[in-house]
Formats: structure tokens, sequence, C-alpha cells
């Protein structure tokens, strides 16, 4: 059991996620029946309202607050518990997340954010919406700096030791969170809160979605590389293996930060104002995450075989059939691995430029991270809840639960299958993303969508009876089940693995070579968009 203290602090972390989610979720049911031409939205609650709570509360709240919560848990775990200062700044860090979160959901609420989770100008929210995210993002970044500061502390009070690779996974997520929320910071900031407030009347448009894009798909690698976490460090030991490589996963990390940032012109493929050689060489950069992401399932399935041969698992695929399917704890992380595969396929068309234009603003896009982060990640997560959240209550994943948890992982499968699948086939004949039934059901093509509406809305309720076993089972765990202790499954690394070049842990150098790429894909492009600034801008004065 780790500190008392720190469960606290992890527990309500993980309180305000499952929070979100069962809200977030509510909205996703009812979006899947309108879309569907199911039913009509009540009290006047308009189509764009619910979609803005349904992407802020799951996409932003959901896996940050998750995030936080799941690596503070797994800090305190391998370097001991939490020093007072960065565990003091972890509850001013919450304090602030949750004030901003409760804030920017009563503004939408009330109808006065109705710009969707990306608030794209010129959409404008009351300025209050957009104090409310700084709050969210400001408040992580206390949690960031909290748990640098606790691996500062260890380093220095351990004379340097390599640091535990959860730890070091942990610092490297939340360095990518760091860099990575500048961008939006600084839009909001500079741009949206003076605009929203009427100090100034116009709004550069361009720049705006610049500064979100560059933190936009970083943002994915910030939901994505916990979950890796899970995979590395957590699934070695459930299935009773090694770590296979603990170089090669710190190396992964590194690539990841490397390349997650410097890459946000591939979601604006089709803008003006950009030229094409920058979208080119962004797109180079993309697709070099290729590279720790097969490092990833190399590692992952060199486990699983291990694992699987001291079982005495014989042939090519004996390992599948000894792997703990009926073990939730991998069950549900499994899936979401599984559903990666397909899902990566979908990324690699979605960032290649003429493909893009194929599915660029359809139900496709919609499709694809409803695969990827409201699947391979929620499933890695909903599976990592079912052992932590009974683990820091000092409870027990019963039998019985652990069975629930296989159904909820099953039902979810199935029903991300249906929504999934018809978003991405309807995407493909032209069925425009975010929009409500109603504004296209006159359309002539809108009558070969029929059949695949229909079968989101199936797909969407089997999600939301999903959500509601996972809130009962998390629910039960955490107030019901019985006392008890529970294990932190922490893989260890294999003997003959090669011990780990201190250069991994040279944060100079690799925040130092991140920061050049940055400085080499935006600059220039970035210098144009203000040089050619639309009327009104500073570029427009200044030229
Ligand atoms: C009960 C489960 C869920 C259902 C039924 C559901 C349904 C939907 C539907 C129908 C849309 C598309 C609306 C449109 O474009 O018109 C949507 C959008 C979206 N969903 Fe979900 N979803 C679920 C869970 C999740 C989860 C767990 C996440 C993330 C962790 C997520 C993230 C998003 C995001 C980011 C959007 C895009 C919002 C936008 O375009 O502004 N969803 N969802
Ligand atoms: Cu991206």
């Amino acid at each position: 059991m780790i500190d008392k203290r720190d469960a606290k602090l992890s527990l309500f972390f993980l309180s305000i996620s499952f929070l979100a989610l069962f809200i977030g979720a509510i909205a996703g049911l009812l979006q899947t029946l309108v879309r569907s031409g199911t039913i009509e939205l009540p009290l006047s609650i308009g189509y764009y309202q619910l979609l803005t709570a349904h992407g802020v509360l799951l996409a932003l709240i959901f896996t940050t607050f998750f995030i936080v919560g799941f690596l503070y848990a797994g800090i305190s775990k391998t370097m001991g518990a939490l020093y007072d200062v960065p565990r003091r700044t972890g509850w001013l860090g919450f304090v602030m997340m949750t004030f901003g979160t409760i804030l920017a959901t009563i503004f939408i609420l009330l109808n006065k954010a109705t710009v969707l989770y990306t608030f794209y100008a010129p959409l404008q929210a009351s300025p209050w919406f957009y104090v409310a995210l700084v709050h969210v993002v400001v408040g992580s970044w206390l949690c960031a700096f909290s748990m640098w500061n606790q691996y500062y502390i260890w380093k220095k009070k351990t004379n340097n030791k390599l640091s535990p690779l959860f730890s070091y996974m942990a610092v490297m997520t939340m360095a990518l969170w760091f860099i990575a929320t500048l961008g939006v910071a600084a839009t909001i900031l500079l741009q949206f809160i003076p605009w929203s407030i009427g100090w100034v009347d116009k709004i550069d448009i361009l720049i705006s979605r610049t500064l979100f894009w560059y933190f936009g798909h970083p943002l994915v690698y910030f939901w994505l590389l916990p979950a890796y976490m899970c995979w590395y460090v957590v699934i070695p030991k459930i299935i009773g293996g090694k770590i296979f490589s603990d170089a090669l996963a710190r190396l992964a990390f590194v690539l990841f930060l490397l390349f997650s940032i410097p890459v946000g012109f591939h979601h604006q493929l089709l803008e003006p104002g950009i030229s094409h050689s920058w979208k080119f060489f962004q797109v180079v950069l993309t697709f070099m995450v290729i590279v720790p992401s097969l490092m990833t399932a190399f590692s992952m399935f060199a486990v699983f075989e291990t694992a699987g041969r001291k079982k005495g698992a014989r042939g090519l695929f004996g390992w599948v059939k000894v792997l703990p399917w009926k073990d939730v704890r991998f069950f549900a992380p499994m899936m979401g691995m599984l559903i990666f595969v397909p899902a990566g396929a979908g990324g690699i068309i979605n960032a290649s430029h003429q493909l893009n234009q194929v599915i660029h603003n359809t139900l496709w896009v919609t499709g694809h991270f409803h695969l990827t982060v409201a699947s391979t990640v929620a499933l890695t997560f909903f599976g990592i809840a079912y052992w932590l959240v009974p683990y820091l209550s000092g409870r027990t994943l019963t039998p019985q639960m652990n069975k629930l948890g296989i159904i909820q992982t099953i039902m979810w499968t199935i029903g991300m299958a249906f929504m999934s699948g018809a978003m991405h086939v309807v995407g493909l004949f032209g069925a425009p993303r975010r929009t409500a039934y109603t504004t296209y059901s006159d359309h002539p093509q809108a009558l070969d969508w029929v059949p695949y509406q229909a079968a989101m809305a199936i797909g969407g309720t089997i999600l939301f009876l999903a959500i509601l076993l996972l809130i009962y089972i998390i629910g039960y765990l955490a107030f019901k089940a019985p006392i008890g202790e529970m294990d932190f499954p922490l893989g260890e690394v294999e003997e003959k693995a090669t011990s780990t070049p201190i250069i991994l842990e040279n944060w100079k150098l690799w925040v130092g070579i991140s920061a050049a790429l940055i400085f080499i894909a935006y600059t220039l492009p970035f210098w144009h968009m203000i040089e050619h600034g639309p009327p009104g801008s500073p570029g427009y004065k200044f030229w």
C-alpha cells in the first residue's frame, strides 16, 4: 500500500475523472440517438451544446484527471511517499483543475460556451469558459511541476540512481504535456480572452488554429503514453512475465516526445495559408512516430511470447492460449491493444494528404478517434481502474467484479464495433461530422446513410450500458468491496536485458532536441502567417 495521503490525492483525481466520464457518456448516447433521427433534443438543448459537453468532459477532463491520478499513484509506489512540497502542489493543482472543470461545465450547460472542445474561432464563448480552461491547464502544470519536483528530490537523495521506469515515464508524459499545452495556453491567453472580453474586435483564425493543433496532436500522445505505461510496466507483471527491456521502453518514450509535437500541421492539411512544403515536412515528422510505435508493439509481443514459453507454450502461437484472458486487468488493456491495430491503420490514412481529402470532416474521423482514445486508451484506463481503485481504497477486486469487468470490456468492444464501424463507413459516403440529423436530413444523399445511423445508435446504446456497468463496478470497488490488500502490479526487467544507458535520463538533451525540432518545424511557417495576416491583424499593420 502506498502512503495513505497519496492514495487520497490519487483517488480524488480518479473520482472527478469517472464523474466526467458518466456525464459525458449521457451526452454521447443522446448524440447517437439524435443523429439517427430517433429522438429530438428536449428543453431547447442544442446539438452543439451537447457535443461540446461530450468533447470537453471526455476528451479533456476524463483523460487528464485519470492520467494525473494514475501517475501520482505510480510515482508514490515507485519513488516512495510524496515529499511535502510535491504533495501540496498536487492538491493545489487538483483544486485549480476541479474549479476550472466546474466553471467550464456550468458555462456549457448555460449554452454560453457552445464552441465544441476545439473552440475554433470565430465561434466565441463567454470569457469565463476560456478562464475555466486556463485553470484546468495551469492546474495540470502544477501537477507536472510537483511530479518533476518529486523526481528531482528523489534523484538527489539517491545520488542520481537510475529512476524507476514508471516514474521516468511519468516525468516524460508530463514533459510532453507541458510543452504541448504552451500552445493552447498562448492562444487562450493572447487571443481568445482579449477577443471574448471585447478588448480587441478581431482574431487571427489561422494562428489560433495553428496554436491549437500544436497542442492537439501531442494531446493524443498525452492520452496514449499512460496507456503505454500500463502495457510496458504493468502488463508484464500481470501475465507472469518480465519487462523486455528497460532501455528500449525509455527510448520509445524519448522518441514519442520528439516526434509528437512538431507535427500539428497534419490536422491542417486542408487549410489555406500554410505552404505545401511545410505541410509535407510535418507529415514526414508525423510518420516518424511509426518507429517508437513499432518498438512498443515489438516489446509487447516479446513479453507475451517469453511469458507464454515460460508457462510451457509451444509452437508459433501457442503462447496466445496461456495468456490470462480471464483476468480483467489483462483482458481490458489487451482488447485496447488489439483495437489499436485498425485504429493505427486509420490514422495513417488521416495523416496522408491525398487520402485526407476523402475523409476530412466526415464521420470517419469521429469513428477513428473512438477507436483510439475512446477504445484503446479508455479500455486500458478501465483495466487500470479495476485494480487501482481497490488498491487505493484498501479493498479487493473480487472474482465477481472481475467477471463483470470482462463483460463490460466485451460490451465496450461490441458497442464500439457497431458505432465506430458505422461511422467509418458512412464517413466514406460523405456523412459530415458535427452535424445533427435535422440539419442534413433533406440532403438527397442522406437516405443512403440511414442504416448506418441506426447501427451507430445501437452501438451507442450498448456503450452507454457499458458505462453504467463500469460506474457500478468502480463504485463497488471504491466503497463496498471486501477490505484487503491488493497488488500494484509492477513488472521487473528481464535479467538478460542490456543495462540502461544514462543518456536516456539526460533531460536537457531531450528537451533541447524537442525544442529544436519545434523551432525548425514552426518558426518560418508561423512567421509567414503573421506576415500575411488578414486585415486588422498585427502583421497586416506592419507589412
Ligand atoms: C457512451 C459512449 C460514447 C458514445 C455513445 C459516443 C458518441 C459520440 C458521437 C455520436 C459523436 C459524434 C457527434 C458528431 O460528430 O455529430 C461523438 C463525438 C466525440 N466523442 Fe464520443 N462517444 C462515446 C464515448 C466517448 C469517449 C469515451 C471519448 C473520449 C475519451 C469520446 C470522445 C469524443 C470526441 C472528442 C468527440 C468529438 C466532438 C467534436 O467533434 O467536437 N467519446 N461521440
Ligand atoms: Cu494528429
